[in-house]
């Protein structure tokens, strides 16, 4: 029987791209049209906010259009039957991992479906559009942006993120680049932590020479085959 009890998953936008979400740096990725620094920094939308607004309205559009994939469905089977701790830490933006059934997630980049006041501080639910300055459902001021962690700014819940990296037996890595930190130095966390490190991608990434294994792949198909071969080797 397996002595894995607790396991953090880190996803990228690897995972989301067969549910039809664009990644960031492939060829035809995201900012192919439309530069990091533009769309990905407070600077950017302190320049050009209409440009910002308008880039995350079609993300969240694009969103709520796309359905969960296997690979999802499967982190979410994984959380559910697994007899042991999960905690799903996500830098995707979308809300694919909650639809495909995962509860315990973080959202270390932000999530597209929140709108931010910066007038007074409070997250709001949000499936419409920024562009058009609506007023904060709390204080009525027109200073939504979208929740968001953009280049320069602190990624959400990181002390939860590092402490349960430091008790993680394993610790896999989905669909990720490796291109961006802190998430790119977990599997360094990881290792550090005694941990056995897994990564899960389509193509080696900058990080793989840091993993104990990689498998290579389209998600849809290496994560649904992992998740069976752990919950085979961890019987409820
Ligand atoms: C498939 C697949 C399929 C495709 N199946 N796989 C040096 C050291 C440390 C830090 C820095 C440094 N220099 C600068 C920094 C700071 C900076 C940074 O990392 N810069 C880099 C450019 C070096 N980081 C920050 O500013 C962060 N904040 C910060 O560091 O605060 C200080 C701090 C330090 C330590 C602890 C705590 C705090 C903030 C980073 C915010 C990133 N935000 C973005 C955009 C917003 C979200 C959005 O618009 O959606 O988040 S950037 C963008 O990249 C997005 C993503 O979440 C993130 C990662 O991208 P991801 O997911 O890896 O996508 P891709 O496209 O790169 O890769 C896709 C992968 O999928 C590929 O590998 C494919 O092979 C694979 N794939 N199809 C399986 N079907």
């Amino acid at each position: 029987m397996s002595s894995i009890r607790n396991i953090v998953i880190l996803t990228g936008a690897g995972i989301s791209a067969e549910s039809g979400l664009k990644t960031f740096r492939a060829e035809d990725g995201l900012w192919e049209n439309h530069p990091v620094e533009q769309v990905a920094t407070p600077e950017g939308f302190a320049r050009d906010p209409d440009l910002v607004q308008r880039f995350y309205d079609e993300r969240r559009a694009n969103v709520l259009a796309a359905q969960p994939n296997a690979a999802h469905e499967s982190l979410g089977r994984l959380e559910a039957e697994f007899d042991g701790e999960v905690l799903l830490v996500t830098q995707n933006i979308d809300d694919l991992h909650e639809r495909g059934g995962a509860r315990n997630t973080l959202h270390m980049h932000g999530e597209v479906l929140s709108a931010w006041c910066r007038a007074c501080d409070v997250r709001h639910k949000w499936e419409g559009t920024l562009r058009d300055g609506p007023d904060c459902p709390a204080c009525g001021k027109a200073s939504m942006r979208p929740d968001i962690v953009w280049f320069g700014e602190m990624p959400y819940q990181m002390d939860r993120i590092f402490a349960a990296i430091a008790q993680a037996d394993l610790f896999v890595s989905i669909g990720t680049s490796g291109a961006v930190y802190p998430a790119a130095g977990f599997v360094q966390e990881a290792n550090r932590a005694g941990a056995r490190t897994l990564e899960l991608n389509l193509e080696r990434s900058a990080g793989s020479h840091f993993f104990d294994e990689t498998r290579l792949g389209p998600a849809s198909e290496l994560v649904p085959e992992w998740v069976e071969e752990l919950l085979a080797d961890s019987p409820t």
